[in-house]
Order: structure tokens, then C-alpha cells, then sequence
């Protein structure tokens, strides 16, 4: 039996003109695949199967592709005048969406502030049926400063996708203004989180005749409206942060124990672990992170010492420089300190022997300036960087003193 394909709808993306000619049939299906075709009902039989084999296509169909079948007359058979019993319409559901994919490393897109450019990758989902042109720009609330640059100007891009490139992802390049603040992260409470990260939005713009993949007239909440959040990591601090901090304490340190006292003489090893507790597990922390943010920095010297996160201060000074502010204090006792042999008084000819037992504190303060440009520094005002110690003494029992002055000697023992 003959059979003929008529109303064949096609939605325009997939090329005009081809309604009920043999070019729509062949642009959706792979079989039927013509207008026309015969089938054969075996003897016996009271039907036979035509098979519609759809193409699957990448274009977001405005409405389903549709054609309908009906018989037709040839030689040794009558065909009804019945619609009913003649004539069948096949709708082939379309499966495509117009949207966007973006792909990014980790769940944010990132760049670091006055550093190499982020980058992440964006593609449409579907063929589009006519070009379209992306248009990329920072988008940022009232009020809020800007966080993105090209060059010396605010961040715009351009991409354009056609029906042969449209799934071919295109990389798309943002760098992080560095805008000499200092900031940082926080939770839903407004806490910080001393990480440095902060974030910018990239608004998205379609232009397109092809109305799917305009962003006019569009919803707010419509793919062509898309706010990309991306993710901004403050300026990064000098990859010499870990050992400047490391020498600006170990000088603290050296300046405890280039002291000489009365009684136990130089304070060497007589002083407990001091700074050293803490040090060189700080600055293993610091080297870990190598070039840290301000505030990641400020939570690494709080957490390496153990003080508060308020001990600890990070601001900009001079308009583009970072200073680091930290304040530390310990207080303990150091058990059998052994007394000078000179009894810390050289050239006065005392034998002492035995030892003490100490009370040793400190109150510190280390101000450190980490230009934009050039090596870090540290600020040695006194107000700003010092080490106030107290060493407290009493004479254990075995004390002994003997001394070429023999008035002392007699007076003390
Ligand atoms: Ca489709
Ligand atoms: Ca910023
Ligand atoms: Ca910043």
C-alpha cells in the first residue's frame, strides 16, 4: 500500500522553507526519511508497522516537530474515506533546552588580587539559530566597590557562539582589581572567616535573533540573566612573610638571652622555652601557606601563639601598605636555675655555686610592615614593636656564696 507524509512542522531554527517538501521530512527524521512510501500487509495479516526513526537534533524547538501520514490509493486495494482510518499524525517531542553551562574549577571561578587572570569556561546547551553574542561585565550592588578589572579598565568580555561552535566551550579570562582593603569571608552570623576570599559577580547580556538566547524580555531568574558569583582572594603577602616573622622573633628571642643578671648571669637557656614554644611551629604554618592573605595571615599568628584573634591586627597604612600588629604575653616559672659561677657580677671575684628558682613573664609586641612594593620591614618604634620581661628570683636552700670582698661573703652566708 502507498502511503503519503504531509503537514510536515519544523520549527524555523532547523531551516525555513522545507514545510511539506522533501527537505523538512529529511531534517527529522532519518526514516521515514521521504514523502512518500509503500508498506506491505502479509497475507493474513490485517496491519503493518512503519517505522519513524527521529533525528536527534540539538536545537531547542520552539514547539514539537509534527508530520502526519495518511494513505493513499494505488493498485489492488481501496482505501477508506474515513480520516479516522486513513490518517495518523506523529509528533516528535523535542528534547533540547536553550541554556548556558558554565564550567569551573572547584564551585567558584577563581582570581587572586593583582595577580594572573581567573578563567572558566562557558558553552550554550543547545544549537542556537542564529549567532549569539555574550556579553560579560562586573555586576555590583549600590554601594559596593568594584573587585574586577581587564587591564586598567572595568572587566568586560565578549563571546560569540554560532550553530558549528555552540558546544565548543570558550574560556573566559577575569582578573581581581588588588584595591589595597583588606578583606575577608564571613558566615551567615557576619562572623569572619579569615580566609582573605571575598566575591564578585559577573553579570551575563545575550544578543541573538534567535529570541531563546536574547536576554530581552527576559525574567530576572531567566539563563540570559545569569549573576555569576566568582571568587576574589585578597593581595597575597610576600613569599618571605614566613621567615620575616621568623627573624623578627628569633631577634626577640636572642635579645632575652643576651641579657646578664646579677645572680644567674647570662639569661641563656635560663628563661624556659620563651618565644621558642611557639616559633618554629608558626612558622611552619605561615610556609605552608607560602604567599598568605592578610587575614589568613592574622589567623595563622593567632591560632601558632595561642591569643585571641583581636591580639592580632591587619590593616592598610600609607594608602597601599599591609601592617601586621600582634601582641603575646606569657607568664610562668622556671624550677633550678643555675646560678652564675661568677654569681653574674664578673670582676668582683665571687665563687657562687646552687641554684634559683625563677619566675619568668614577657609582654610583647611586634609590628610588622609588608609594602606593596619592596621587602618587609619591621617598625621599631617602641610603642609598636618591644619585649617587656620580668625575671623574679629567691635563693634556693644550698645557696652558697664565697667572694673576694669579705664583708659580703661573711654578711651573706
Ligand atoms: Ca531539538
Ligand atoms: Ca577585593
Ligand atoms: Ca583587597
Amino acid at each position: 500500500m502507498n502511503y503519503e507524509i504531509f503537514n510536515v512542522s519544523v520549527d524555523p531554527g532547523l531551516g525555513s522553507g522545507y514545510v511539506d517538501d522533501s527537505g523538512a521530512i529529511t531534517k527529522i527524521s532519518q526514516s521515514p526519511g521521504s514523502l512518500a512510501g509503500t508498506v506491505r500487509i502479509a497475507p493474513g495479516q490485517s496491519s503493518s508497522d512503519v517505522f519513524v526513526v527521529p533525528i536527534d537534533d540539538f536545537v531547542a524547538d520552539s514547539f514539537d516537530k509534527s508530520f502526519q501520514v495518511k494513505l493513499s490509493t494505488g493498485a489492488g486495494y481501496l482505501v477508506s474515506s474515513n480520516a479516522n482510518e486513513n490518517m495518523a499524525t506523529v509528533t516528535i517531542v523535542n528534547n533540547d533546552k536553550a541554556g548556558l553551562i558554565i564550567i569551573t574549577s572547584g564551585s567558584h571561578a577563581l582570581a587572586t588580587e593583582g595577580q594572573d587572570a581567573g578563567t572558566f569556561l562557558i558553552a550554550l546547551q543547545s544549537q542556537p539559530k542564529n549567532d549569539v553574542t555574550i556579553n560579560l561585565s562586573e555586576y555590583s550592588v549600590a554601594g559596593a566597590s568594584r573587585q574586577l578589572h581587564a587591564s586598567v579598565y572595568p572587566f568586560k568580555a565578549e563571546h560569540v557562539f554560532d550553530a558549528s561552535n555552540w558546544f565548543v566551550p570558550q574560556e573566559v579570562s577575569f582578573w581581581a582589581l588588588d584595591d589595597n582593603k583588606i578583606e575577608d569571608q564571613y558566615d551567615t552570623q557576619g562572623k569572619p572567616l579569615y580566609t582573605g576570599l571575598h566575591n564578585a559577580q559577573i553579570a551575563y547580556q545575550f544578543i541573538s535573533e534567535d529570541t531563546d538566547y536574547d536576554s530581552a524580555g527576559k525574567l530576572a531568574d531567566d539563563f540570559t540573566k545569569t549573576i555569576q558569583v566568582v571568587d576574589i582572594m585578597d593581595r597575597p603577602l610576600s613569599s618571605d612573610t614566613a621567615s620575616s616573622i621568623d627573624n623578627a622573633l628569633t631577634s626577640l628571642q636572642e635579645g632575652v638571652d643576651s641579657l646578664s643578671l646579677p645572680l644567674v648571669g647570662s639569661l641563656e637557656g635560663k628563661t624556659g622555652q620563651g618565644i621558642r614554644k611557639f616559633l618554629s611551629s608558626l612558622v611552619n604554618s605561615i610556609s605552608a601557606v607560602s604567599t598568605p592573605s592578610p587575614r589568613k595571615l592574622a589567623k595563622l599568628i593567632a591560632d601558632g601563639i595561642g591569643i585571641a584573634q583581636d591580639a592580632v591586627s591587619v590593616e592598610i597604612i600609607n594608602g597601599t601598605d599591609v601592617e601586621l600588629t600582634f601582641k603575646f604575653s606569657d607568664s610562668y616559672s622556671v624550677f633550678s636555675v643555675p646560678l652564675a659561677a661568677d654569681f653574674g657580677l664578673p670582676g668582683l671575684g665571687f665563687k657562687s655555686e646552687g641554684s634559683l628558682d625563677a619566675d619568668f613573664s614577657y609582654d610583647a609586641m611586634l609590628d610588622l610592615v609588608f609594602p606593596l612594593n619592596g621587602d618587609i620591614y619591621l617598625n621599631t618604634d617602641p610603642s609598636k614593636t618591644f619585649f617587656d620581661a620580668n625575671f623574679t628570683t629567691k635563693l634556693s636552700p644550698g645557696f652558697k656564696l664565697t667572694g673576694g670582698l669579705g664583708f659580703f661573703a661573711n654578711g651573706c652566708c
